[in-house]
């Protein structure tokens, strides 16, 4: 991993490096093991099991409520009190969101839970040039304290259970939190919720970090630390296998390396002073929960005795640090944008596994959201699956109804044995934080992105409604789209009369003293941030009085090699695109070449990596661009690469006003070459796409074969033009 002082010019055109993760591996049985995400997981699934199949069971006989908790952390669980229905939401401005969350409490969800917008996860106010184009897009806008007073607005935060997606940014946020709750007469003792916190994950997969790995670690501490004193019932991380899990990973992964994180997380705190109990306390998980339906109930059995294993280790008192609590979401990569209904169907039976799994919070996704913002139908349609579960089923009455079954038993045991030797595998390493230094974990979870990417492509694992059993004209009805240029006016018309308000001159000095903090490591900075935000200053100030001192991190860009091929050498399709590209390179004495990128903030990088490495196992050169490039970066990269075409991933919509941007910038500096677009785009978007001169657009789940094949054709056409 790299990292770069603050530096908002574009890197040098960097080719990418691929790295055959064969070579690296420790050894071959955890190979095969990280291409789960089939049915199995790489698990062998029989069509009867037997008693037998439970004699190497371990943690047969245990009653809910108690070690190893497999059966649940609570004695009466659902019996006594359901799971929280806690739906993921936010978007536009604060006043947009409380109205939004204020519908959603009376209509039935149980908790908050908030989504940011990327610039608010980066640390970037909304006037800040890198935020153009992602303001209040995929979640709300917060710049400063007012924006979170006016976020909870009418919800009593000593009554509701709020939960705040947030990392990189998590010391202005939970400051800004802190305060609007002071606004409110409630203090940090009175408040209950959850701070996500989980930086490694950052590092990992998620892309939303700030800072270097090292004072990223620094700040979870401190999180953890401020909470265990001042606001203990609020949960000071949740320490996340979702991303992985929407990444690629199969589950033994997912288990593997969240729960390592979670070691991680235990020693820095216990390093730092804290004891074990102090820190396990209020530690929680979160876990996606994909279509696999019997594994992924197995994964969130298996998740609690791992757990329980390790808090043990560390010797903690109190029984209740070794109960594993998670939240669950359903799968945001299992929707399709094909035939959006059959959405709904998947996302109940993801909900019942998360249900007969244990979990303690859940969020259902709305069958839209392969295409845009939930819309209000298709909200509560995803609000209603979970009250459905809980109000009209009668499957709350009994606890852990899968406990003694042979089949589910054992295959929870075979998850626990496969994640125990994956992280024994990180132990050597030397504990998560180096792994992912040495970027072990990030190239594991990739493979097997592609290996099912492969699969996919192949009809091997069959997606209703996209490689099988097709209908044609399934759209979306309804389409929510933000008007980001309105946010953005909005939330810099705040930070203009916030500016001309405060006390310039308190800002200055506890940014100051944040400053001064970050250059020591024996100051909490929790407190130093909550006055800065009572004083006036805003999230993008916040963190950069940090950044100043750490600089900003930024990843290298490695890709897997060889994983996609493997699975398509043998198909008649792949090697005649294969004998294309040789072709091409026979006539104009290279390969075709491909700068693929993302614009704006979104780090969402699963689907341009999986492309990315696919058409570089068909013999493309493939320019991959770093992370969070503006318009004016892509273009430079054109000119500077020669590239023959550009490809441009979206999943957070700045390409709404991004793309327009990167055009028009190509068309100034009179580079004419073939643009294409994949990821999130409404049908209602496209002719607007067309209209500005893209060549191609592809909705997820468009084959790889396809998009490969109009790519070697609009190379050829660029190269004869
Ligand atoms: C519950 N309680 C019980 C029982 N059930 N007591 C006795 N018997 C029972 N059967 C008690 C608990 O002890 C607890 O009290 C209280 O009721 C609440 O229960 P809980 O289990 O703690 O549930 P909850 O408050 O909902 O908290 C759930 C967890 C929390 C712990 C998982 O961390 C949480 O809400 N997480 C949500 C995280 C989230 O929303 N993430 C969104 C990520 P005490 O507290 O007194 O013990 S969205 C990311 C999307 C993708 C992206 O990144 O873009």
């Amino acid at each position: 991993m790299m990292t770069r002082k603050t530096n908002h010019s574009i890197r040098s055109v960097r080719p990418i490096r691929r790295f055959s993760l064969r070579s690296a591996a420790a050894n071959e049985t955890q190979i095969g093991e990280a291409t789960g995400h089939s049915r199995s997981d790489g698990i062998l699934i029989k069509p009867v099991y037997t008693r037998n199949d439970l004699k190497h069971v371990d943690h047969l006989g245990s009653l809910p409520g108690e070690e190893p908790y497999v059966r649940g952390p609570y004695a009466t669980m659902y019996s006594e009190r359901p799971w929280t229905i806690r739906q993921y939401a936010g978007l536009a401005t604060a006043v947009d969101s409380n109205a939004f969350y204020r519908k959603l409490l009376a209509t039935g969800a149980q908790g908050i839970s908030v989504a940011f917008d990327l610039p608010t996860q980066r640390g970037y106010d909304s006037d800040h040039a890198l935020a153009l184009g992602d303001v209040g897009k995929a979640g709300v806008a917060i710049d400063c304290v007012e924006d979170m007073v006016a976020l909870f607005h009418g919800i009593p935060l000593d009554e509701v259970s709020v939960s705040m997606t947030i990392n990189g940014a998590v010391l202005p946020v939970l400051a800004a939190f802190v305060v609007a709750a002071e606004r409110q007469g409630v203090s940090p003792a009175q408040l209950k919720g959850t701070i996500q916190n989980d930086i490694l994950k950052e590092f990992l997969i998620r892309n939303t970090y700030i800072y270097p790995p090292s004072p990223s670690m620094r700040i979870v501490r401190d999180v953890m630390q401020y909470c265990h004193i001042e606001a203990p019932s609020v949960n000071s991380i949740s320490v996340s296998g979702y991303h992985m899990h929407e990444a690629g990973a199969g589950a033994a992964l997912e288990l593997a390396y969240t729960l390592a994180n979670g070691r991680e997380y235990l020693r820095n705190a216990i390093a730092a002073g804290l004891d074990v109990d102090q820190c396990a306390l209020r530690m929680s998980f979160f876990f996606g929960i994909g279509i696999d339906f019997y594994t992924e109930i197995a994964k969130l059995r298996a998740s609690r005795i791992i757990w329980n294993r390790i808090v043990n280790e560390f010797g903690p008192k109190n029984p209740k640090s070794k109960i594993l609590r998670m939240h669950c979401q359903t799968s945001g990569w299992s929707l399709t944008q094909q035939d959006p209904m059959n959405n709904i169907v998947r996302t109940s039976i993801e909900a019942m596994a998360g249900v007969f799994g244990g979990t303690q919070s859940m969020h259902t996704n709305s069958f839209d959201e392969a295409t845009c913002l939930p819309s209000d139908t298709a909200a509560r349609i995803a609000r209603n699956t979970q009250l459905i579960l809980q109000e009209e089923t009668g499957i709350t009455q009994v606890v852990d109804p899968w406990g003694g079954s042979y089949f589910m038993e054992s295959l929870t045991q075979q998850l626990v044995d496969r994640a125990n030797g994956l992280m024994d595998e990180v132990e050597s390493f030397g504990g998560m934080a180096k792994a992912i230094e040495l970027g072990l974990p990030k190239l594991r979870i990739e493979e097997a992105a592609a290996a099912e990417q492969a699969r996919v492509d192949r009809g091997e694992r069959v997606i209703v409604g996209v490689n099988k059993h097709t209908t044609p004209d399934s759209t979306v009805a309804e389409t929510v789209v933000v008007d980001g240029e309105s946010v953005e006016q909005q939330q810099q018309a705040r930070l203009r009369e916030l500016r001309s308000r405060r006390d310039q001159q308190a800002v200055e000095h506890s940014l100051a003293a944040i400053t001064d903090a970050a250059r020591s490591s024996d100051v909490n900075l929790v407190p130093l941030a909550i006055q800065a935000m009572r004083n006036g200053a805003t999230v993008g100030e916040v963190s950069m009085a940090l950044e100043m001192v750490w600089g900003r991190h930024q990843d290298e860009s490695i890709l897997v090699s060889g994983v996609y091929q493997s699975k398509r050498r043998e198909d008649d399709q792949w090697r005649a695109l294969s004998q294309r590209v040789v072709s091409f390179t026979d006539s104009y004495e290279r390969p075709p070449r491909i700068l693929i990128c993302k614009l704006g903030q979104d780090g969402h990088d699963r689907g341009q990596r999986v492309v990315a490495s696919a058409l570089a196992d068909l013999g493309f050169e493939v320019v991959l661009a770093p992370l969070f490039t503006t318009p004016d970066d892509v273009a430079r990269l054109v000119d500077q690469s020669g590239v023959d075409v550009v490809g441009i991933s979206t999943l957070a919509a700045g390409h709404q006003t991004l793309l327009p941007q990167l055009m028009h910038q190509l068309s100034k500096a009179g580079i004419k070459i073939p643009v294409v677009v994949g990821g999130v785009i409404p049908d209602a978007e496209r002719e607007s796409l067309e209209q500005l001169g893209v060549g191609q657009i592809y909705g997820p789940a468009t084959p790889i074969d396809v998009i490969a094949s109009d790519l070697i054709t609009l190379a050829e056409q660029h190269r004869t033009q």
